[in-house]
């Protein structure tokens, strides 16, 4: 069998990785009212871990709402509240769902035990708590927790970066193919218009041969910015590719998606693009509109005849609107 390595995996140059890996000290909270069984772990913790001793649930769980911890560790039999209903507050709160829990547990107390394993505690020790084994089961839980927050942390920058622009910040064509089905089923369902805008950049060619194509990224962000101006909240604005612009327009008939053509239009053209210290240039952008036809209508043939209507406005000599 073939073993992926990390390095394949590409993390190895991750430093966050290498810290998670080098099991350095965790910060440990320890829920515990009972004074010789406390004393005994914290002394054992305290050389390795940053820990600390609440003995009071309700003061514990306010501890845990504003600080970052990486191992809390319950006695199940507290006075103030029961171990259990602890964990699942702890659970259950957005800062600590994902807060490994250790629970200590007495002889007797084996059925809650299972409960408590149950509903999702991480791992157990029997009291008298013997030292080395505490150690060993902490440290292997925040490693784990170091290495679940770090692949959490991957994951959601990578759903980040597959639906958005990186260039422009804005929603990538992906993006916005998954959600167009939603709001044409919306304004079909409300029967109200719905209006697509396609915006290119005149001779953007010419800009990356003139100026270079660092200063063609400068015009394109400097457009995205101010395109993103003429978006309303229910708009959903997106950089089709390239020097092209997209915005699909909810509850806009053609009247207004007019009137927001000659907006985008005119951002471009009525200012100058700054592509370095004291360097600006004129550019200008051309502008294909299309509204929502009725039911038999498609998402297809919609983007169609607003890519029609760019490629009108370019025959036609540029900078200017075309519905
Ligand atoms: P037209 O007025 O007909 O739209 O002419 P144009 O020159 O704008 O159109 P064309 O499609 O011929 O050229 C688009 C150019 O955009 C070519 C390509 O190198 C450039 N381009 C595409 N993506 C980027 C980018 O991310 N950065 C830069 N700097 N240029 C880009
Ligand atoms: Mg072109
Ligand atoms: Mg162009
Ligand atoms: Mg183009």
């Amino acid at each position: 069998m073939r073993v992926t390595t990390s390095r394949e995996m590409g993390l190895a140059d991750d430093d966050v990785l290498a810290g998670i890996l080098s099991d350095g000290p965790g910060r440990v909270l320890v829920i515990d009212d009972h004074p010789r069984s406390s004393s005994r772990v914290m002394s054992a913790l305290a050389k390795v871990h940053d820990a600390y001793i609440e003995p009071d649930p309700q003061i514990a769980l306010r501890h845990l709402a504003m600080q970052p911890f990486d191992l809390l560790v319950v006695a199940l039999s507290l006075e103030g509240m029961d171990g259990l209903r602890l964990c699942s507050q702890v659970r259950s709160m957005d800062r600590t769902r994902h807060l490994p829990i250790l629970i200590m547990v007495d002889a007797g107390d084996e059925a809650r035990l299972l409960r408590g394993l149950d509903m999702g505690v991480n791992d157990y020790l029997m009291r008298p708590v013997e030292r080395h084994e505490l150690l060993a089961r902490v440290k292997t839980q925040i490693r784990r927790k170091r290495f679940s927050d770090y692949l959490r942390n991957r994951l959601r920058e990578s759903v980040e970066l597959s639906v958005s622009d990186p260039l422009t910040g804005l929603h990538n064509r992906r993006y916005m193919e998954r959600h167009l089905k939603t709001l044409i089923q919306d304004a079909l369902r409300s029967r109200r218009s719905l209006s697509v805008l396609i915006a290119d950049i005149d001779h953007f060619k010419h800009v990356n041969d003139s100026y270079g194509h660092d200063a063609g990224d400068l015009v394109l962000k400097e457009f995205s910015d101010r395109f993103r101006r003429y978006t309303r909240g229910s708009d959903l604005a997106c950089r089709l590719g390239g020097e092209e612009f997209l915005i699909i327009m909810p509850d806009t008939d053609p009247v207004l998606a007019g009137h927001i053509g000659e907006r985008v239009r005119a951002c471009v053209a009525s200012e100058p693009f700054t592509i370095g210290p004291d360097r600006t240039i004129w550019v200008t952008a051309s502008v294909g509109l299309a509204t929502w036809d009725g039911d038999d209508d498609t998402a297809e043939a919609l983007f169609k005849r607003a890519d029609n209507a760019l490629y009108t406005a370019k025959r036609q000599g540029r900078n200017q609107v075309v519905s």
